[in-house]
């Protein structure tokens, strides 16, 4: 039900960009070298058939540049949330300007809710809004209603024990189709019946962070296990090199809003 896309917003990352927050120890990002990435992404974003709107960095919010935590955007409206990390809050001021042009009205998360947009997997068939450290109880549920409101259904799955999940979809992506990648350990998670789950070897566990744009699956590079699985579903993966948003703990989907 979301995998035709003809726009997407993303956001530059800024001169301080390795000051947001991260879990990982792969060292500080390089910017010129982030930059550049950003660039391969909103290109093949444009090969895949969609109008990018690239905005400005905000020295303000090192991680702005992970604008899908600041939205849902539907076929049927668009969501702003509330991030669940302070230094965050601030971000979804310039998301919903951006959004305004598309949308008749923009709804919203509020206290005590928050929800995080990398939380919230949209499949064919039903929402899955993952519990967090981000999203919490409170927000999961105003979502839900919100998203009922125009027209989808939706489960909440709490993924607060995961200890290797920042947000839902840095272990779980729908593929469309039915099918959902997979992260090692995840599999058994209440909530994902009903799916077809294509598992990821623990090597590369970081492509289950993966996104389906129109007829394709962007992946991260050095996945060849997952290329491998992908082609013999009939997937021709795009895949991108994604070390620098990596290393704050970023994934492929979190880089745009896709609508
Ligand atoms: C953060 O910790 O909030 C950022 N450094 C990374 C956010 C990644 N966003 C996402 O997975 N949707």
């Amino acid at each position: 039900m979301f995998a035709q896309f003809t726009r997407a917003i993303l956001r530059l990352p800024g001169k301080r960009f390795a000051d947001g927050l991260t879990s990982a120890s792969e060292g500080a990002p390089q910017l010129p070298k982030a930059l550049s990435q950003h660039a391969a992404y909103a290109r093949a974003l444009e090969d895949l058939g969609l109008t990018i709107e690239v905005l400005p960095a905000d020295e303000h919010y090192p991680d702005g540049t992970f604008v899908e935590d600041a939205a849902i955007v539907t076929p049927h409206g668009a969501i702003i949330t509330r991030p669940g990390a302070a230094s965050r809050a601030g971000e979804t001021a310039a998301i919903e300007t951006a959004l305004t042009p598309y949308y008749a009205s923009l709804a919203h998360i509020t206290a005590p809710g928050t929800v995080d947009g990398g939380d919230i997997c949209e499949t064919d068939s039903v929402v899955l809004i993952g519990i967090s450290a981000r999203t919490n109880e409170a927000g999961a549920h105003q979502l839900s209603r919100l998203l009922a409101d125009i027209g989808f259904k939706s489960r909440i799955i709490d993924v607060r024990t995961c200890a290797q999940l920042l947000h839902f979809k840095t272990g779980i992506s729908s593929l469309g189709d039915g099918r959902l990648a997979v992260a090692p350990g995840l599999p058994h998670l209440d909530g994902l019946e009903g799916f077809e789950q294509i598992v990821l070897h623990p090597s590369e566990a970081y492509a289950a962070n993966c996104i389906r744009v129109n007829d394709r699956i962007v992946i991260p590079t050095g996945c060849p296990r997952f290329e491998e699985q992908l082609s013999r579903l009939g997937y021709t993966p795009v895949a991108l090199d994604m070390s620098e948003f990596k290393k704050m703990d970023g994934g492929l989907s979190c880089l745009s809003l896709r609508f």
